[in-house]
C-alpha cells in the first residue's frame, strides 16, 4: 500500500518535470529568432502643429518635449518666412498651404519671428 503511494508520487514528479522541460524549450525559442534593432534607427517622436494666419502664429507660445517635430502651416494668403533667433531653423518663404517642419532635439526656449513681417513672433519652449 505504501509502495503504491510512492510509485504514484514518483509518476507525478516525473510528469511535472517533463512538462516543465517542455515549456522551458518553448520559452527559449523567441530568443533565437529575435532580431536586433539597428541603433541608427530613430523612433518617430511626437509632433505638434503651429498655424500661421493674418493674426500671427497660433499658438504663439508652444511647449513641447525634446524630440518633438513642430510643423508650421501657412493658412494666410500672404507669404511668411520663419526665422529662429537662435539660428536653429529657417524656412523659405511659405505660400498659403505650404508647411515647414523642424525637430527640436535640445531643451530650451526658441524664439522666432517672420522675416517678412518682423512684428510676427512666436516661441517654442522645449522641455
Ligand atoms: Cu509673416
Amino acid at each position: 500500500m505504501k509502495r503504491k503511494m510512492y510509485l504514484m508520487l514518483f509518476t507525478v514528479l516525473m510528469l511535472t518535470s517533463v512538462i516543465g522541460a517542455a515549456s522551458c524549450g518553448t520559452a527559449a525559442t523567441p530568443t533565437v529568432t529575435q532580431t536586433t534593432t539597428p541603433t541608427t534607427t530613430v523612433a518617430p517622436g511626437p509632433s505638434a502643429t503651429v498655424i500661421i494666419d493674418s493674426n500671427g502664429f497660433s499658438p504663439a507660445t508652444l511647449t513641447i518635449a525634446v524630440g518633438t517635430t513642430v510643423t508650421w502651416t501657412n493658412n494666410d494668403d500672404a507669404q511668411h518666412m520663419l526665422t529662429s533667433l537662435s539660428g536653429y531653423f529657417a524656412s523659405s518663404a511659405l505660400n498659403k498651404g505650404e508647411s515647414f517642419s523642424y525637430t527640436f532635439t535640445k531643451s530650451g526656449t526658441n524664439p522666432y519671428f517672420c522675416k517678412i513681417n518682423p512684428s510676427m513672433s512666436g516661441k517654442i519652449i522645449v522641455q
